[in-house]
């Protein structure tokens, strides 16, 4: 245990009372606006949200990964775009340095995101490469000590409001597939580095995504994560950084489908219909059973990876298996949340509208429910054929 349960119980006590009087209540603001305000942003700044899975030597929390997936649940009762402001320097935009970087890297970067200074944004989509993300096509070409880079990057969480980026890139270009990739940190404010327009997307407004235009950005060596010995080793840093993404992911649709059962179950006891509330309808109780139930296998089987991840273990399946699970559960609760509504749930007036937007890029993003499955099935072939 990073923290000690005393310390721990408090952190999340605080981060529950905070989601709901602070956060909550913040929702439809935040989704007009499609941006979060100022005054929040200090706030979640000032609880050092950013940090929590920076380690402590470097400025965050310092939380194991049993430790954040159990904030992440608590996190994921808000609207995701809270998640997703403090999403990347906690997940998939530091990780790759805290995994694998250089300790100049480490001490460079990491107090820096831990206490929100920086804003740390993830960059391997493309145009081009979505699931098949070895065969991305930004380049990253040698000149004497440093790399130019050239390409786009699409749909990048916090892009515009990111102020370092990791940038995967082909610095093999003779190689196709992922072994010619590499990992660069990318400051924002470098020259050619430019951002599309802010994506106008389904849900999750709030929650800001753009494309990254690299015109011949020039980095030094030293920027690749963990330094020149690493050149053509980025993919599996992003695939090492995708594990923990994925869990984490994962949690957080836990926490959206634990406010979602909440916010039916309310509506429901306070609904009359056939002169009762329609919780006591059995088809309505049905609902709300096989949510709850959905939700607690979710949390269990979180619970369970997490732990075997703090042991040391490859969970790779494990985390696609949560991913996977836990973003399909949480599409299921969603539907039957707008359906125990009824015409209510279709109206703007209840969260459990936006919700249902905004849970549905959780089968998509961090790898689709099909690249989940895919992964699962090839780990298990290679465990049975004993293949590397
Ligand atoms: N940890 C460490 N290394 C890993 C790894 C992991 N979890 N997964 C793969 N690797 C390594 C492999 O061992 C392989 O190394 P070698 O070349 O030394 O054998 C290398 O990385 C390439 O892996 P693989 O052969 O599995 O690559 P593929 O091109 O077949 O890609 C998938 C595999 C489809 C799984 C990958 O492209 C993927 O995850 N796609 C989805 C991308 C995604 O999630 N996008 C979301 C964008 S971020 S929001």
């Amino acid at each position: 245990m990073a923290l000690d349960s005393e310390t721990l119980a408090q952190f999340l006590d605080t981060l529950d009372r905070f989601v709901k009087a602070r956060l909550i209540p913040a929702e439809d603001r935040v989704a007009d606006e499609d941006d979060i305000p100022a005054e929040l942003v200090a706030e979640i700044r000032e609880m050092g949200l950013f940090g929590m899975s920076i380690p402590e030597a470097h400025g965050g929390l310092g939380l194991s990964m049993a430790e954040e997936v159990q904030a992440a649940f608590i996190l994921g009762q808000a609207s995701p775009a809270f998640r997703s402001l403090v999403g990347t320097n906690n997940g998939i935009g530091a990780q790759g340095i805290i995994i694998d970087g250089t300790e100049a890297q480490k001490a460079h970067y990491l107090p820096k995101l831990a206490s929100g200074e920086m804003i740390a944004s993830f960059a391997l989509t493309e145009p081009d490469a979505g699931s098949d993300a070895g065969s991305l096509r930004t380049t990253a070409r040698r000149d004497g000590g440093d790399f130019i880079l050239n390409g786009t990057k699409r749909y990048i969480t916090n892009a515009p409001r990111a102020d370092l980026f990791t940038v995967f890139a082909r610095t093999n270009t003779a190689v196709k597939g992922a072994s010619g990739v590499s990992a660069f940190l990318v400051e924002a404010g470098s020259s050619g580095l430019s951002l599309g327009r802010p994506d106008r997307k389904m849900g999750q407004k709030g929650s800001l995504t753009s494309d990254v235009i690299l015109e011949d950005v020039r980095v030094p060596e030293s920027a690749i994560i963990g330094g020149p010995a690493r050149e053509n080793q980025g993919f599996k840093t992003a695939m090492k950084v995708l594990d923990r993404g994925r869990l984490h992911i994962s949690a957080v649709c836990v926490g959206a489908a634990e406010r979602l059962i909440r916010d039916s179950l309310a509506f429901a006891l306070d609904r009359r219909q056939f002169g009762e509330p329609i919780a006591e309808k059995q088809l309505i109780q049905a609902m709300l059973a096989d949510s709850r139930a959905e939700a607690f296998a979710a949390r269990c089987m979180i619970e369970e990876t997490a732990r075997r991840k703090d042991a040391g273990r490859n969970v790779s399946t494990e985390a696609a298996c949560c991913k996977m699970y836990a973003s399909e559960m949480v599409g299921r609760v969603a539907d039957r949340a707008v359906q125990i509504h009824g015409g209510a749930g279709y109206m703007q007036e209840y969260a459990v509208e936006r919700f249902y937007r905004d849970v549905r890029l959780f089968r998509i993003y961090e790898g689709t429910t099909q690249i989940q499955q895919l992964l699962i099935a090839r780990n298990m072939i290679r465990e049975m054929t004993g293949a590397a």
